[in-house]
């Protein structure tokens, strides 16, 4: 029968943190805000107006929503200018191998990002032909780990959350899984993505046998 395959983008697809990371860099750099790696670390899967709050806590600022607005601006051009030189060479080892494989035997592939830029960057990379339906940070009003940016992709895919399965690297995009009632695979270190019901250094490691057992499910 037919399965809905979800994926996340940043993390699982594509490693888009580096770029977020640098470009929140420069921002916290500016207002003398120490933010390290291990910081960037808890804006995973996190949106981009919480992600500067998040920052702007650290550095116990207290801001306008006028200063906000316009850090806000200056962070995605600065992203933006890092997507734009992104290439199929950034795709994350694995990742082609499964979607070309989902796309033989015909089952529908879906994106759910909390990124606002997730299109530009699936175009960039040559990926967006394999999916089916595209659900974003433009589309959602609840982030992860509230289950509707998954849902959202069910529903467009016209199959059952029950017969949906997700792949995520963050904590917070296995619980939207779980809520959401669908098989989860995390990808990345088991120990921190103790919630999954599967989990995978990387795409490297899901075999073909693998995607059959969840597509007899
Ligand atoms: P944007 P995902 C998330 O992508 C990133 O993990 C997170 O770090 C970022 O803040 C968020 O997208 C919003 O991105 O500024 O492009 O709208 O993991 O949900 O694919
Ligand atoms: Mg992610």
């Amino acid at each position: 029968s037919k399965k809905a395959f979800i994926f996340d983008l940043d993390g699982v697809i594509v490693d888009t943190a580096k770029y977020h990371f640098l470009a929140w860099q420069k921002i916290s750099d500016s207002l003398g805000i120490e933010f390290t790696p291990e910081h960037n670390e808890h804006l995973k899967g996190v949106s981009r107006v919480r992600s500067l709050d998040i920052i702007l806590d650290l550095g116990k600022i207290n801001a306008t929503q006028q200063d906000k607005d316009q850090w806000l601006k200056q962070k995605n051009e600065d992203y933006l200018a890092y997507i734009d030189a992104m290439d199929e060479s950034e795709i994350l080892s694995g990742v082609l191998n499964i979607l070309q494989f989902l796309k033989e035997k015909e089952q529908p592939i879906a994106l759910g990002s909390a990124s606002k830029n997730a299109r530009p960057i699936l175009e960039k990379v040559k990926l967006i032909q394999f999916f089916d339906a595209i659900v974003d940070g433009n589309d959602v009003t609840n982030a992860k780990p509230d289950p509707e940016v998954f849902l959202q992709c069910a529903r467009k895919l016209n199959v059952k959350p029950e017969d949906s399965i997700v792949f995520e690297d963050s904590v917070a995009g296995v619980q939207a899984a779980n809520i959401a009632n669908m098989t989860s695979v995390g990808i990345g270190d088991a120990k921190i993505l103790h919630e999954a019901q599967y989990c995978f250094p990387d795409f490297v490691h899901i075999d073909s046998s693998f995607l059959e057992t969840l597509m007899k499910k």
